[in-house]
């Protein structure tokens, strides 16, 4: 049965960036709700926008516009080619090819259904298909030649229909492939309180425990765990088809089932706490804003995140000045529901700025690294994550 904890309110979709001249058009916004299976343990927002609304030409997130993204990629592809030898890799949700550009160019496929985006890609001559992942395009790549590795970072929580994605991998995956998923952990959103990883894109945030749930009805089992921090600690699960026997199931796996279960990931108890604990977090960050009112304030990444806890927090221009963001996509635009201008990124300056709120929280040290300058000469940040404060 499906449980609702967690309400955040009316929010518009997370990465609709408005032009300028539609600023004053209403915005379509929905309720973002969030759920908890108590059968499947599987947590999901309860109300889904199509996916072609929100994954179509005009994406404008690009993988590329982090460091830590781009070296993370670069060095799970050498540990891939290195140890499974893949002649045939397969990622879906490609992006604009962070990952596939480490590769062969005949060895690997990327799957994009975001056209702009899978464009990057093939100019760089690899081959993208830019189609939504199901089987009719599984059958199509794979009918000839099976993938010895599927990969897939950041994709599977935005796909409602997970059972379409699985039958797909079942289809294009050799019967000794390896299947590589990597997501944002429910346990580490929770710990960090992150509750703004919800938003219309995340349909689900998978815990190992309702990802290795639904594996089962698909005959993989997960067979290794890796922590990984990007995203703001995210899982790498390594899954086999259970007719592969020669793969031995590491500890990882048990231990963070284990770690799981014990943090309380199966009661609902424990989302109706982690509700009540971002009610105080929102009542805090408002604190600090207002407290800071007058202060020259600006944000630091305009994140899809942004979007759930500006809104959820009703912190508007009349707090944040203006975002700071590279993408050139995003450059000029506003953010949906507050309206934030966002301008093209310059080294932070404490002569034009007092606060910076930062919105890619999650590449807090590269950031960090960047606006070494920034820190030295005392200016600050305020962030929400693991709890609202100024640094
Ligand atoms: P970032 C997106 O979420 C959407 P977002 C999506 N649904 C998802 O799951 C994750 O990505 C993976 C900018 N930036 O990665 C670039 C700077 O300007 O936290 C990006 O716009 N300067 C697919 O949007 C944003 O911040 C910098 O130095 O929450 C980061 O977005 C750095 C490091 C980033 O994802």
């Amino acid at each position: 049965m499906l449980k609702k904890f967690l309400d955040l309110g009316l929010q518009p979709l997370a990465n609709s960036y408005i032009e300028k001249k539609n600023l004053n058009l209403n915005e379509k916004k929905f309720k973002l709700v969030v759920g908890f299976d108590t059968k499947t343990f599987l947590v999901s927002i309860l109300n889904t926008v199509p996916k072609e609304k929100m994954f179509n030409h005009k994406y404008p997130y690009k993988s590329s516009e982090s460091l830590t993204m781009k070296s993370s990629f670069k060095e799970l592809s050498k540990k891939i080619q290195k140890k499974f030898k893949p002649d045939l890799t397969i990622e879906i949700g490609s992006n604009d090819g962070a990952f596939i550009k480490n590769f062969n160019k005949k060895k690997i496929i990327g799957v994009e259904p975001c056209k702009n985006l899978a464009l990057i890609t093939k100019k760089r001559g690899f081959k993208v298909f830019s189609e939504y992942w199901d089987t009719k395009l599984a059958k199509k790549i794979t009918l000839k030649k099976k993938a010895d590795v599927i990969y897939s970072a950041n994709t599977l929580s935005h796909i409602k229909k997970y059972s379409e994605i699985f039958n797909a991998i079942n289809f294009s995956l050799s019967d000794s492939g390896i299947l590589i998923l990597e997501d944002p952990s429910l346990l580490e959103c929770m710990k960090n309180l992150a509750y703004d990883q919800f938003y219309c894109e995340h349909i689900y945030v998978y815990s190992a425990i309702a990802l290795d749930n639904i594996l089962k009805k698909f005959q993989l089992e997960i067979f290794d765990i890796e922590h990984t921090p990007t995203h703001g600690g995210s899982n790498r699960y390594y899954i086999k088809k259970k007719t592969n026997k020669n793969l031995i199931i590491k500890k990882s796996v048990k231990s963070t089932l284990s770690k799981e279960i014990k943090y309380g990931l199966k009661n609902f108890s424990t989302y109706k706490n982690f509700a009540k604990e971002i009610n105080k977090s929102k009542k805090k960050l408002s604190k600090i804003f207002n407290e800071l009112k007058g202060k020259r304030i600006i944000g630091y990444g305009a994140t899809a995140k942004s979007c759930t806890v500006l809104n959820y927090c009703n912190i508007g221009n009349n707090f944040i000045k203006y975002f700071y963001d590279t993408t050139s996509y995003k450059i000029g635009k506003y953010l949906p529901g507050t309206k934030i201008k966002i301008k093209k990124y310059k080294k932070l300056n404490p002569k034009i700025v007092d606060y910076v709120f930062l919105g890619a929280w999650n590449f807090k040290k590269e950031i960090f690294r960047k606006e070494k300058k920034y820190i030295k000469s005392g200016g600050k940040f305020i962030t929400h994550i693991p709890k609202p404060q100024i640094i």
